[in-house]
């Protein structure tokens, strides 16, 4: 029973997901109250619009001792280690988030999608492919519009990218088909190691009526009943039913199993990480049994370009690309970048890293630095780890920050050359978020 009285109610958190949230039970005609750790939190003049003023604890999560909770709804920028949350979770308090309350109202079929890189290229690429296919379709959830913020009449799909913080306070998700495209190390400030974090990727395919992965990366590989349909994509060339990429003399194809789908020439996104990323999308719609080969998926994938700063080629100049990565912000996205825009055999990439490395291990990248970087630039608050690792023969340079690194590409970038802007870590040291990030590097690029 959704609405039984008995439940005392707290919404932790007035960020984006906390007002939508509070927004949303209020709508229901729940009672709650809102605690928020800071003094004066984002929210706070949204939620008093709806919430009474008795209601609202702001200046330290301690409130919640006092308030009788049994039930909380944490936002995702919250760890559930925090102290007194662990100590409401052990005296039975249900630990809830917002994409949990979703799972209670949602009204048509849910699409989930997870992984540490490219959930935002493929939540908007299966989003348009659905809309092209003529069905209503929506999406949301770590992307940015809320989960709740998504619920309406006349959905065909919800199509949902979830960060492995939603997916700690979610139970119960029973998506239509669940996919986690990929684990490598991101966030490890709030993990203690790369299997924690894993185990919070995975609950993506609890209950789940059909799931997709990735057949090159161990860690997606689902857990289900025998019956549940699962459907694998690769960049090599793939197994009957498993999505992949084909090499013949007319060029290289995506294709399920021997049939080739779409010619790599007739898809828009370019990389060798994005081909895997298209893959992910037509082997969900596949499952799903929606018509893959249909002209409007042609079209789509003709057309859609990718989202801004994410490999985005800002300008050429002089014969040198420069090229936005800002959301690259972990060394997964850093190393697939290079590998998809790397020339194998000449070093030709200017790379310019730097920001907060979250507790990253930065040494998977020193091998993919002597491959393929020139010069490596780096700067800001975890310069000096990124400079622990740079392989011998690899030359760099350190820089305070990005406008420093500017003035020295200027000087050393030669025709032909490639200035890659992936920093390998989140942006909070000096600025708003990774699009601020990318907007500063575009406006010193198109000053050059
Ligand atoms: N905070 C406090 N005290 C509080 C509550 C929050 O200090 O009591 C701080 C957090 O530590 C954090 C910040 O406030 O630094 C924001 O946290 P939040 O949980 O309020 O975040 P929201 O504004 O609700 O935004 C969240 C997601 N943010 C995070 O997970 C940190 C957004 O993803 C998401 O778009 C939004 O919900 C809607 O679903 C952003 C993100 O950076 C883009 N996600 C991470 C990522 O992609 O790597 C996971
Ligand atoms: P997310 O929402 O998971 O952060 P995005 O689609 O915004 O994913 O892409 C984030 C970063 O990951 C970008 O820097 C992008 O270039 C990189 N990226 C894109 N596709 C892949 C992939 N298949 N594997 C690894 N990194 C990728």
């Amino acid at each position: 029973s959704l609405i039984s009285s008995d439940r005392v109610r707290a919404v932790v958190g007035l960020g984006v997901s906390g007002v939508s949230t509070a927004k949303f039970l209020a709508k229901q005609g729940l009672d709650f109250y809102v605690v928020d750790s800071r003094e004066n939190p984002p929210g706070l003049d949204q939620v008093k619009q709806f919430c009474p003023a008795e209601r609202i604890f702001t200046g330290g999560l301690e409130h919640l001792k006092n308030l009788a909770v049994t039930e909380l709804f944490v936002s995702p920028g919250i760890a559930l280690a925090t102290p007194i949350l662990q100590e409401l979770a052990q005296a039975g308090v249900q630990m809830r988030g917002d994409i949990d309350l979703f799972c209670d109202y949602a009204n048509a079929p849910v699409i989930a999608i997870t992984g540490s890189n490219a959930k935002s290229t493929v939540t908007t690429l299966v989003n348009e492919l659905l809309l092209g296919l003529g069905k209503r379709s929506v999406a949301g959830g770590n992307l940015g519009l809320p989960a709740l913020d998504c619920i309406a009449d006349d959905i065909d799909f919800y199509v949902l990218e979830l960060s492995s913080f939603q997916l700690e306070t979610t139970h119960a998700l029973k998506a239509d088909v669940a996919c986690l495209l990929n684990v490598t190390e991101d966030h490890m400030d709030r993990y203690d190691d790369l299997y924690s974090y894993q185990r919070a990727k995975q609950r993506i395919y609890r209950g789940c009526k059909a799931a997709v992965c990735n057949k090159q990366d161990i860690l997606t590989a689902p857990l289900l009943a025998q019956n549940t349909p699962v459907r694998a994509f690769t960049k090599s060339s793939p197994d009957l039913k498993e999505f992949g990429l084909l090499k013949d003399p007319d060029g290289v194809w995506l294709s399920k199993g021997v049939k080739r789908l779409f010619n790599t020439e007739d898809i828009k996104l370019k990389g060798e990480h994005n081909y895997a990323n298209v893959l992910a999308c037509l082997a969900i719609l596949d499952v799903l049994e929606l018509p893959i080969e249909a002209p409007e998926v042609a079209q789509v994938l003709a057309t859609f370009a990718g989202l801004p700063h994410r490999c985005e080629t800002v300008r050429e100049l002089d014969g040198v690309a420069f090229i936005n990565d800002s959301k690259g912000t972990n060394v997964g996205a850093t190393l697939a970048a290079l590998e998809g825009l790397g020339n194998k055999h000449e070093k030709t990439i200017h790379l310019l890293v730097g920001g907060v490395g979250k507790g990253a291990d930065f040494s998977p990248l020193a091998p993919a630095l002597a491959k393929f970087v020139k010069h490596l630039y780096v700067f800001g608050k975890d310069a000096s780890k990124i400079v622990d690792i740079v392989p011998e023969g690899t030359s760099y340079s350190e820089h305070v920050e990005l406008a420093d690194v500017m003035g020295a590409v200027k000087t050393q970038v030669k025709q032909g050359d490639i200035v890659l802007f992936s920093p390998a870590c989140a942006s909070f040291d000096q600025y708003k978020n990774f699009e601020a990030r990318g907007d500063h590097f575009v406006e010193l690029v198109n000053k050059l």
